[in-house]
């Protein structure tokens, strides 16, 4: 008798025709646990479910565990694991290199507030449009757990050695410097961390999004304030993100009241819910001030802070033409001698 085998069920696709195997990288080297994982995950999660054609987006890194992380996603996508603290410059000269790229830059908080810091505040006062993730853990994870300048003062060591130095908060740093997208979230929060990555997709400008990344193996004891469980005694969200992609019907009933619709450059929707009544995630200085409250309270706030869409990316700024700088032709890159002398003629 003829048996009939049933036909395959169809993969799961995404409105680019790929799956979500199409989006991620190397099995992971990172200690099992380690926050940075979980931040991979949403990433991969993200950026498939926005539909990003995986080649057209760079992804870019310093040193460290955190920078590491890269390796572990989109394995399609462009990559440049650069110096360490380094990766902002390489970032900005591949990104005027062609700004059609999507660009994507993972650092960790000894990367960007130690020896990049120079590099970052740059990189955030020129609103280069990327997207930069601080893997946050207070330590630098891949030295062995020295404390780095974000963790907090009276934070211990499992040696029992207690930080005496304050922390320098990211946020209100890229907030002061000009970055048009900031906000924090905490890998353990699933649902938060997904919705801003999707919304910074579509952002046009500098997303610096700091995200509390426990590092399992040096600093999740009791006494660490980068401990998941600090994290779930202490995290405070100011606004709960939602998000309505450019390509779904928007038509989702919202209170203007207490709901901040902001329509992002890709035509994507983020509804920002305010937790506190009198935040306003269009002020800056309303934003500083809610972070700066926070800190004393003991809490660790989280979710969007500042949304900026009007101000000007670097690549804007510059005026530069369509086409990438990287794929014009010669002919138009070096104008030749005639051009040169008129130059020089109408010098004389
Ligand atoms: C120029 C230079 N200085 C110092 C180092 C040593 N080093 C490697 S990673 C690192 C810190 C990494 O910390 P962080 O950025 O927080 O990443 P994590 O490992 O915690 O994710 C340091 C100091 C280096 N690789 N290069
Ligand atoms: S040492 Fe810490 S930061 Fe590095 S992989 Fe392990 S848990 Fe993560
Ligand atoms: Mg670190």
């Amino acid at each position: 008798m003829a048996t009939t085998v049933p036909p395959a069920p169809a993969k799961k696709t995404n409105r680019i025709g790929l799956q979500v195997l199409d989006y991620r990288g190397a099995k992971t080297t990172l200690c099992a646990g380690c926050g940075h994982n979980a931040i991979s995950e949403r990433i991969i999660d993200a950026m498939y479910e926005m539909g990003v054609q995986p080649e057209r987006v760079m992804k870019l890194s310093g040193i460290g565990c955190s920078s590491k992380s890269p390796a572990y996603f989109m394995n399609r996508s462009h990559s440049f694991n650069s110096v360490h603290g380094r990766m902002p410059s390489v970032a900005t000269g591949a990104l005027l290199g062609n700004h059609t790229m999507k660009a994507l830059g993972v650092s960790g908080d000894g990367d960007t507030a130690s020896i990049g810091m120079g590099q970052f505040a740059h990189l955030m006062r020129r609103n280069v449009p990327m997207i930069y993730i601080i893997e946050d853990n207070g330590v630098y994870g891949l030295t062995k757990g020295q404390f780095s300048a974000t963790a907090d003062i009276g934070s211990t060591l499992k040696t029992g050695v207690i930080n005496d130095l304050p922390a320098i908060d990211t946020c209100v740093l890229a907030l002061e410097l000009g970055a048009t997208f900031v906000g924090r979230s905490f890998s353990g929060d699933k649902k938060q961390l997904l919705a801003m990555l999707k919304a910074a997709i579509g952002h046009n400008g500098t997303v610096m999004l700091d995200v509390i990344s426990p590092c399992v193996t040096f600093n999740d004891h009791e006494g660490s304030t980068k401990s998941y469980k600090y994290m779930q005694e202490h995290e405070e969200a100011i606004t709960e993100a939602s998000f309505v992609p450019h390509f779904e019907d928007i038509a989702v009933e919202y209170d203007p009241g207490t709901t901040y619709d902001v329509r992002l450059h890709d035509g994507s929707h983020l509804r920002l819910r305010k937790l506190h009544e009198d935040f306003d995630p269009t002020n800056r200085i309303s934003a500083v001030n809610a972070l700066m409250e926070a800190h004393a309270r003991g809490e660790v706030l989280t979710g969007v802070f500042y949304v900026d869409t009007k101000k000007p990316s670097f690549t804007e700024l510059l005026h530069l033409v369509d086409e990438p700088l990287g794929t014009l032709p010669e002919a138009v890159t070096r104008p030749g001698r005639e051009v040169l002398e008129q130059v020089m003629d109408s010098l004389r």
